[in-house]
């Protein structure tokens, strides 16, 4: 319930154009990896003016974007004189965005006024923006050249006031970014040597895991000789690792023999290419990473050499780090 109000949410958000992805993509072959600004806020030590109704201060952190008060994932202060809340985030950092998600159920303008302040010290530091107003249940952005510090306090000043905060999200500069590595084959050509029904060869690189083949997540192929299934990664990468979630609702045995092959050539559908791995066997609905020296390519097989078979694969994922 609270993942599909969430999800609700981030797709509102989307509509709307208020919704700002904090992550971008460094695509060189060198550097196959996604950049992703890290929220400072989420889990750190937080503290505020006064607590009712079991509202803690750390809801703010926790990560639930469930904007519903009843929903147990927003703050709620007393009603007093300047309340405030206040996130440590462990050092002094440079900040730069701050979001904040408004209450969605009921009285959205009491965040109206409410100012952001960062520094080094837990009280009077400086203000970074001031909330005019944030919609029932959105997550608003707000952007603001580099502050210093330690300390971010969300206050209403000047009023008798209750605070209430669904989620607050801390980011720095990119001093802060972590590389991730990106998994090569989402979403990229893959073909396979035939289709059963509609669990085709794009099925293997959806993004998607779910094993149980009746979920039209995996792939399908008639009892081929030789079964094979390809992805083409669109340039020559180092690759280094793959792994490979297998079938769980049945016939896990079918992909134990299978090779997975690298490199450049289209020869005999690519099943040619370097022989990187063979499969013992993985577990039904497992997923098992093969790690291996570095061995350059654009395509990716995986074949079921010497019998008729059927080729399961519910994900491939793909590295090069
Ligand atoms: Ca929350
Ligand atoms: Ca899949």
């Amino acid at each position: 319930m609270k993942f599909r109000m969430a999800m609700r949410v981030v797709l509102f958000l989307t509509l709307t154009g208020l919704y700002v992805a904090d992550s971008k993509v460094v695509d060189t072959p060198s550097c196959p990896c996604v950049s992703i600004s890290r929220n400072l806020a989420l889990g750190a030590t937080v503290v505020q003016s006064s607590t009712i109704y079991g509202g803690e201060a750390k809801r703010a952190v926790d990560g639930n974007m469930d904007s519903n008060w009843y929903h147990a994932a927003c703050t709620h202060t007393g009603r007093e004189r300047d309340p405030w809340w206040r996130v440590d985030l462990g050092q002094v950092y440079r900040v730069t965005r701050v979001n904040i998600l408004n209450r969605g159920d009921a009285v959205t303008e009491r965040i109206n006024g409410a100012q952001i302040r960062i520094g080094n010290s837990p009280w009077n530091n400086e203000l970074a923006a001031t909330v005019e107003s944030i919609p029932a249940g959105v997550l608003k952005t707000f952007d603001f050249q580099p502050i210093k510090g330690q300390y971010v306090t969300i206050v209403l000043r000047g009023r008798r006031e209750y605070l209430t905060l669904c989620e607050v999200e801390v980011f720095a500069d990119t001093s802060t970014y972590t590389c991730v590595p990106r998994n090569l084959a989402l979403e990229a050509t893959a073909v396979l040597s035939s289709t059963l029904n509609t669990h085709g060869a794009q099925n293997a690189v959806d993004g998607n895991r779910n094993s149980n083949l009746h979920h039209g997540s995996c792939t399908h192929t008639h009892a081929d000789k030789d079964p094979w299934w390809r992805v083409d990664l669109g340039e020559e990468y180092k690759v280094t690792r793959v792994s490979i979630t297998n079938r769980g609702d049945c016939c896990a045995e079918r992909i134990n023999g299978a090779q997975i092959r690298i490199g450049n050539s289209l020869e005999n559908n690519g099943n040619n290419n370097e022989l990187t791995v063979t499969v013992v066997s993985i577990p039904a609905g497992g997923t098992e990473t093969f790690k291996f020296k570095p061995i350059k390519g654009q395509y990716v097989n995986i074949i079921i050499p010497g019998r008729n078979e059927y080729l399961h694969l519910c994900e491939v994922e793909v590295f090069a780090d």
